[in-house]
């Protein structure tokens, strides 16, 4: 075996293929590998991918520019990002990624140049004189002068970010931190390890220090068995199935821009893919927002110098960024043909939907265009759905679906046994008339993601494991979903835990780790997002990582009530809005997060917390977990509550009731 592959694994870290290959060159030459060790641990990983060898690289000075995507966007990974340091620097990156994302160096001398135009005196005088020749309204007056302050703020935030940007590209104190003490404190309860060298100058481990959690002994429910209640009547198996996957990510054919010619290089490439996601959701979010019948007069950004200035005009526009000034909310919204500053005053009515509005979202705005190239908007229209939901035909049976989430097989904290109690429930081991009623007449499982731990998710997760290994979490998992009734069909899809793309969309489970769920009989693998069709209901099933992304950026929205951020990414037709948030999403060609159709329900999961709502006819779910609180969460004050399982009326597509084995949930 190679020797950087064994003194890595010695030491329990593994090396992913594209990442040896990056590496191996440079072992022992330019680095050794007490030096990797070092970077890898600081990043709080045990495996070494593409990413964290490009770094490690780029930290050593051996290459210059890494070449994977998030790093070219924007000079850092998004779980780099705090929200703030994201804030600040908002204006300069998403309208760079935004058009067409150009190496951050072009975009800092753009600004300056801007800058440049705009620091002279003069400039500021001139607009101020041309407010003047205006017809003399005061509001107008006051805004422009808002405005023209606002613009001048905003060089001297560009000119911070020209400063950071060049901080960044000299970075090397990484340096120093690689002197190889030999001794390696473990953090966040890691176990202790010294690092030995052989007489090669491998680094190796001592056995006896090897991490107890090595020896753990697990099971995987194997002989697990609950058969159904003797005599119980399951009317589901009478009743005729009707599902359809109606989205799937996986159907969709994607058609990747090809380079024109052979010279092209690998980041042309690249800039098209983000050019064509970004006008995939543009062309989508306009077709939804012309379906709404206050979205009129709808002109092109690139037009609107050539209009009557006196008339409202609305745009529709994917916003870069958005800056609370002391009179309001600036904008700056992009279409296919332009970009312009937007501005809306406190005093507008619709003021207060300038809060609802994530970065990178589509909206709608109506107001006058002013000839100094700023929009003063007076109305904000949200894509939304409908006030009303036509009532659908009744069905001829009562048939229910069961909603769950976030199962967490293998983490210390599943709730094994009120996991257990549930698969027996839905065997007819029934306490009441009403519980029977329904469970004879459950047809469909749904689980929206995150239904085992994982390994690796975050650092010290292995000491929060039972199941240590990816491959006995499915199997374990699969045990246990061997008890649920044949007669109902389970529709099951990846979250963040799972062996999946991390990236949103989520196609599939990777098939190699994930295949003993493709093996179970009544189970139906679907993609997050995914959109299923019972009896005619349209199901919007998605994991919900879009939701954190709401709560950082929404006023007034919080963990605790899930629901809330769930129905603003309703409203803004969108699973995840923002680009470079704490959500990583994938630059496919086309928006596959879009809420394209209206859906009856919506479920999500993620946040473990159990909450409901109607909105405009759309019933939102958020279906918890069956994970108790964890080391990490305690931390965070998430306070999950695991083990509440929703049943839903699929004729109403609303919320039949709850069935609690949370008393089963003593982890
Ligand atoms: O997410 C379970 C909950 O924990 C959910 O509310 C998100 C939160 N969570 C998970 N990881 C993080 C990090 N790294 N920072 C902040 N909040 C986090 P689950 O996906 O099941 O782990
Ligand atoms: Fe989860
Ligand atoms: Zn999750």
């Amino acid at each position: 075996m190679d020797e950087l592959v064994r003194g890595l694994m010695s030491n329990n870290y593994l090396i992913t293929p594209p990442a040896y290959f990056l590496l191996s060159e440079h072992y022992n030459k330019d680095f050794t590998l007490p030096e990797l060790i070092k970077f890898a641990k600081a990043k709080g990983t045990f495996i070494i991918d593409e990413i964290i060898a490009e770094e490690f690289l780029e930290a050593k000075g051996i290459i210059t520019k890494p070449k994977h995507l998030e790093k070219f966007m924007t000079g850092k990974k998004p779980e780099e990002q705090s929200p703030e340091e994201f804030e600040e620097g908002q204006t300069l990156e998403i309208s760079e990624a935004e058009e067409a994302p150009a190496f951050v160096s072009e975009a800092v001398s753009e600004v300056v140049e801007e800058a440049e135009k705009l620091e002279i005196p003069e400039s500021q005088e001139h607009l101020t004189s041309e407010i003047a020749e205006e017809p003399p309204m005061r509001e107008i007056e006051e805004t422009s002068e808002e405005a023209v302050s606002e613009l001048v703020e905003e060089v001297e935030t560009l000119e911070e970010d020209k400063e950071a940007v060049e901080e960044f590209a000299g970075e090397e104190e990484t340096e120093e931190s690689f002197e190889t003490n030999g001794e390696e404190n473990g953090e966040n309860g890691e176990v202790k390890r010294k690092v030995i060298f052989d007489e090669y100058g491998v680094p190796l481990v001592a056995e006896e220090e090897l991490p107890e959690e090595e020896k753990k002994t697990y099971s995987v429910y194997a002989d697990f068995k609950v058969s159904p209640r003797e005599g119980f009547e399951f009317i589901a198996k009478d009743i005729e199935a009707d599902f359809k996957v109606k989205f799937d990510v996986r159907n969709v054919k994607l058609k990747p821009p090809k380079a024109k010619n052979g010279t092209t290089k690998e980041g042309e490439v690249i800039v098209k893919v983000y050019e064509n996601y970004f006008k995939s959701r543009l062309k989508k979010m306009r077709r939804i927002l012309r379906e709404n019948p206050e979205v009129s007069g709808v002109i092109d950004i690139g037009k609107l110098s050539y209009i009557n200035p006196e008339g409202d005009v609305t745009i529709i526009g994917l916003v870069n960024s958005k800056r609370e000034t002391r009179n309001g909310y600036m904008f700056e919204v992009e279409d296919l043909t332009g970009i312009i500053k937007v501005f809306i005053g406190r005093d507008k009515e619709d003021y207060k939907k300038a809060f609802e509005i994530m970065p990178d979202s589509v909206v709608a705005f109506k107001g006058r265009y002013s000839k100094r190239g700023i929009f003063f908007a007076e109305n904000i229209y949200l894509p939304d759905v409908p006030l009303y939901k036509k009532e659908k035909p009744p069905l001829e049976e009562k048939v229910y679906a069961v909603l769950i989430s976030d199962i967490h097989v293998g983490s210390n904290k599943f709730c094994e046994k009120a996991f257990m109690k549930f698969l027996e429930w839905l065997n007819g081991n029934v306490n009441t008339k009403t519980e029977e009623e329904i469970v004879s007449r459950i047809k469909y499982m749904i689980i929206a993601g995150d239904v085992v731990d994982g390994i690796g998710i975050y650092p010290g997760q292995y000491n929060e494991l039972s199941i240590p290994d990816i491959f006995d979490q499915y199997e374990a998992l699969a045990n246990l979903l061997s008890n649920v009734p044949e007669h109902i069909t389970m529709f099951i899809g990846p979250g963040n835990h799972d062996a999946a793309r991390t990236a949103l969309p989520q196609p599939e489970f990777y098939r190699e780790y994930a295949k003993p769920l493709y093996d179970l009989k009544n189970a139906v693998i679907i993609s997050n997002p995914a959109v299923i069709d019972l009896h005619g209901r349209e199901f919007l099933i998605v994991h919900g990582r879009g939701i954190e992304d709401v709560v950082s950026y929404v006023p007034n929205m919080s963990h605790h009530q899930p629901v809330k951020p769930m129905v603003q990414l309703l409203k803004l037709r969108h699973l995840a809005p923002t680009f470079g948030g704490k959500v990583p999403i994938a630059p496919d060609p086309e928006d596959l997060l879009v809420i394209e159709s209206v859906p009856d329900l919506v479920q999500m999961g993620h946040v473990h917390v159990l909450d409901y709502q109607i909105y405009r006819g759309v019933f939102l779910i958020n279906s918890a977990t069956w994970q108790a609180q964890t080391e990490f969460q305690k931390m965070v004050n998430i306070v999950p509550t695991p083990a509440r399982v929703p049943i839903i009326d699929v004729e109403t597509a609303k919320l039949r009731m709850i069935v609690d084995f949370s008393k089963w949930c003593d982890v």
